[in-house]
């Protein structure tokens, strides 16, 4: 597989993408007019929309691993991981209000966050070599926000789509990954005082230190790395939940504390 779509083309999804990010609307899967794009073409889409993101002054924070779990896959009808990029302008603090009225349809996911302190650069980037790299890790809430009708997407409009990325919140307790088992941390997600999703970190393949390894990888086949200092999130751990105004979401997680956020 490689990039099929010519430079016109990807400018013109990127475009479809943008709009529907920055204006909160939803649009058909990309795929529905163009059947045969790669997920080659996805990252390039992707990637122009990082260009022009930077070029109005975003800030790249870090990146996001997405449909690292089964109970993810198997929600979403995918069976392959992908990344999407962070910016400075998709945090939100701990325990604030998060505006959906410039979101399309919003789901909450509880994850495992990376803060770097060294560069790591794929190939063949392990487990090993992530946690080697890791500065702290900390818990996190993703918004994810498809801006595809229905939350209805294939793999390859969905890294278009910049893997859903819309807000991110980190914060809790962060850890030294050494003093911590990143395989058994369990964690509880409440709405509204109801628990929602529960599950450990080893469902986000094994290990959530794979999946930033696996992103690291991604990332040298589109020729980046990972600078020290990066944010990285590992992928939901459970099944994504939708949430409206009004809802407190509160993730309770083993070891790492809890991170809390409402929705106006
Ligand atoms: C794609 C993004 C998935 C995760 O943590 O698995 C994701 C989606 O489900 O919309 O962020
Ligand atoms: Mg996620």
């Amino acid at each position: 597989m490689s990039i099929t779509l010519n430079r016109e083309d990807i400018v013109r999804l990127c475009e479809r993408v943008e709009g529907a990010q920055t204006r909160a609307y939803a649009i058909p899967k990309l795929t529905n007019e163009y059947p045969g794009m790669t997920i080659e073409d996805g990252y390039a889409v992707q990637s122009e929309l990082r260009r022009r993101f930077i070029e109005q002054g975003h800030t790249l924070v870090g990146w996001k691993a997405g449909l690292t779990s089964k109970a993810k896959m198997e929600q979403m009808g995918v069976n392959v991981p992908s990344i999407g990029f962070l910016t400075d302008k998709m945090a939100r603090p701990e325990n604030s209000v998060i505006s959906t009225s410039d979101l399309v349809h919003p789901r909450v996911e509880c994850e495992v966050a990376f803060v770097t302190n060294k560069d790591l650069a794929g190939p063949g980037v392990t487990a090993g070599d992530v946690i080697d790299a890791t500065d702290y890790v900390l818990p996190a809430i993703e918004i994810i926000d498809s801006r595809f009708s229905g939350f209805k997407f294939d793999l390859e409009s969905v890294i278009a789509d910049n893997g859903s990325s819309a807000r991110y919140v980190g914060g809790g307790r962060a850890r030294r990954p050494k003093d911590i088992d990143l395989r058994t941390l369990g964690v509880v997600m409440e709405k509204n005082g109801e628990v929602v999703g529960m599950g450990a970190s080893a469902a986000v393949l094994g290990n959530p230190a794979e999946a930033v390894a696996m992103l690291v990888n991604i990332l040298h086949d589109l020729g980046e790395r990972l600078p020290a200092g990066s944010f990285v999130m590992s992928g939901g751990i459970t099944e994504a939940v939708a949430v409206q105004p009004g809802d407190h979401v509160i993730a309770r997680y083993q070891d790492l504390g809890s991170v809390s956020i409402r929705f106006g």
